[in-house]
């Protein structure tokens, strides 16, 4: 990977207070990449704040054991945004992703640096690196910092940038696992990363209440075209009869994918009963994303996700028509 890195550098050693924020539901590669950039350019004597509109899911705590990360409100961040002198967007395709604090952020033109591997990322910023062939945006973040600062790089920075590797290629299993994300997983490792531990931490920390909502869910399956399109809904009501929280849903679509013979999977979510959020997974036959982006989301060819303003029932069967025809090719084939 060959990227033009020096306009960025640039612009870090002229800027004195960064903020970063990554998109809603933030997962592991978007607050991995927080993490790594928030340790070296504190050590490299800069200002930096990480804000971002959704809370810390809890399996990613152990990433920021000082409380570093907050979410966005307003009334408390609102003012202090003005004085940020640069901003950076880690993993992020489209403003909208952002949620609120984007959209406030849009009407101050703050210098604006966006990392990311989304496929047509469409974000407005003054640089940018998008790089759809890199595994995660943490493996971009990784050679931005071993170009800028080698020196700085440590175990704690090592950490973060493997969280998000391992977690965008679903723990070094999916279709975007290469030759490069082992060799980039060796360096990790040399620097003191375990893989065990971090694996601990995030897959291995579910709560009793997510469970039962996944046994559940699991119970009532959809299964259309000789199981290869699998489908399932979960309702408000689910969710309070589980004890679970909307933010322990991660992960559900890619578990019904695992399923054999599925080659995709799609969730319809209630998140309120006129908002849903809809997830996609696809094994590697089935393109995704350009579903999502039909309806308002987006993000990668295999996995991808939207959330539209319709009842449960208008979303399954406004969205659910363009998976099943999508699915139709495969059968055909
Ligand atoms: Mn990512």
């Amino acid at each position: 990977m060959n990227h033009n890195w020096q306009p960025i550098i640039d612009k870090l050693k002229s800027s004195q207070k960064v903020l970063m924020t990554t998109h809603v539901n933030p997962d592991g590669d978007g607050l991995g990449s927080e993490m790594a950039m928030y340790h070296c350019l504190t050590k490299m004597g800069l200002k930096v704040c990480i804000i971002n509109e959704s809370p810390l899911p809890d399996e990613y705590r152990f990433l920021d054991p000082d409380h570093i990360i907050s979410q966005y409100d307003k009334m408390k961040h609102g003012l202090l945004l003005e004085e940020f002198d640069l901003v950076f967007t880690f993993d992020v395709g489209g403003t909208s992703r952002l949620g609120k604090i984007g959209a406030d952020l849009a009407k101050l033109n703050i210098p604006t640096i966006c990392i990311d591997h989304h496929p047509e990322n469409q974000i407005s910023c003054d640089f940018k690196i998008v790089d759809e062939k890199a595994p995660a945006t943490t493996c971009l973040i990784y050679e931005l910092i071993k170009l800028m600062c080698p020196g700085l790089m440590d175990q704690k920075i090592a950490e973060a940038i493997f969280v998000g590797l391992m977690t965008d290629t679903g723990s070094f299993r999916f279709e975007n696992t290469t030759a490069r994300s082992f060799e980039t997983a060796a360096e990790l490792i040399n620097l003191g990363v375990k893989p065990a531990y971090i694996h601990r931490h995030v897959y291995e920390s579910y709560t009793p209440e997510r469970m039962k909502l996944l046994g559940m869910i699991l119970q009532r399956v959809n299964y259309e075209y000789d199981r290869r399109l699998a489908w399932f809904t979960v309702t408000i009501d689910d969710i309070r009869q589980s004890g679970a929280s909307l933010d322990e849903i991660g992960g559900f679509t890619d578990f019904i994918r695992s399923i054999k013979g599925v080659e995709v999977s799609v969730m319809f979510l209630e998140v309120k009963p006129d908002r849903i959020r809809i997830n996609f997974r696809s094994k590697g036959k089935i393109i995704v994303n350009a579903i999502a982006r039909k309806f308002g989301g987006g993000g990668h060819n295999f996995a991808a996700g939207s959330t539209v303003k319709l009842t449960l029932k208008e979303a399954i069967n406004q969205i659910l028509p363009d998976v099943r025809k999508a699915t139709r090719v495969i059968v055909v084939k």
